[in-house]
């Protein structure tokens, strides 16, 4: 392992949100950042590099070592599983609600619930802990879709305002999870590397508690 440190940013909406409080933390990318179809950057702080990755990837990338440090949402997380990872800190950032979904007044009838989510592994593990039998398709966009066409009796999805439920005559059924954004170490990286990380984690502490 190198001295450097990789921190491993979930790009789309989490991305704005983190670039404030990284900025708040003291680490601000380099001039470059952004402008270019580069994926990795060089930082203020001499030994600390950003790479800006699909939010699902993010978990893999920690988990494997190959970045340090991860920011991901909780119900990314939940979904890939914590094998190798510590969650230090709760950035309080892109929250959201982790809900199953149905069309509005429709009882989910079925004995066998048709659930239609890209959160397989939340959406398995919640209907058997409910005791609900259920049989959980795979998508990988427009989950809202899916019960208008009669795909699935039901969805597992991120909910925020609402809206998008209630454009598509949909409404929220169950809370799974609340959901915020997390800061991922490494296992062995904080172990290896832990002088150097535990101030940085500190910075990033303080952004966050400075804020509320
Ligand atoms: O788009 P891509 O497939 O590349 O990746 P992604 O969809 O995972 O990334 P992105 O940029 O959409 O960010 C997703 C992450 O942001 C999630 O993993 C959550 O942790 C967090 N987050 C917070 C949200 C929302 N709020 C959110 N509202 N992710 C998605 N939504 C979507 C939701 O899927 C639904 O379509 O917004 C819609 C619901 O919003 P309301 O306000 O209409 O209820
Ligand atoms: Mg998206």
């Amino acid at each position: 392992m190198s001295n450097q440190l990789i921190l491993a940013l979930s790009k789309g909406r989490i991305l704005e949100e983190t670039l404030p409080l990284l900025a708040d933390a003291g680490i601000t990318p380099a001039d470059d950042f952004g402008k270019s179809r580069k994926l990795l950057f060089d930082t203020n702080l001499p030994d600390v590099k950003l790479v800006v990755i699909r939010a699902v990837d993010v978990p893999t990338y920690v988990q494997l070592g190959a970045a340090d440090l991860g920011v991901a949402g909780k119900d990314v997380l939940l979904e890939h599983g914590a094998e190798g990872l510590y969650e230090p800190l709760d950035l309080g950032i892109s929250r959201c609600r982790l809900m199953t979904a149905g069309i509005v007044g429709a009882q989910p009838a079925r004995a066998r619930r048709r659930v239609a989510t890209k959160f397989v592994n939340v959406a398995r593990r919640y209907y058997a802990e409910q005791g609900i039998q259920a049989e959980v398709i795979k998508l990988y966009g427009a989950m809202e879709l899916a019960p208008l066409m009669n795909l699935a009796d039901e969805i597992v999805d991120i909910v925020d305002t609402g809206n998008t439920l209630r454009a598509n005559g949909m409404e929220p059924r169950e809370l799974i999870e609340s959901i915020s954004t997390r800061l991922v170490v490494n296992k062995a990286s904080m172990t290896m590397k832990h002088e150097r990380l535990k101030p940085l984690i500190e910075r990033l502490r303080h952004a966050v508690s400075a804020r509320t």
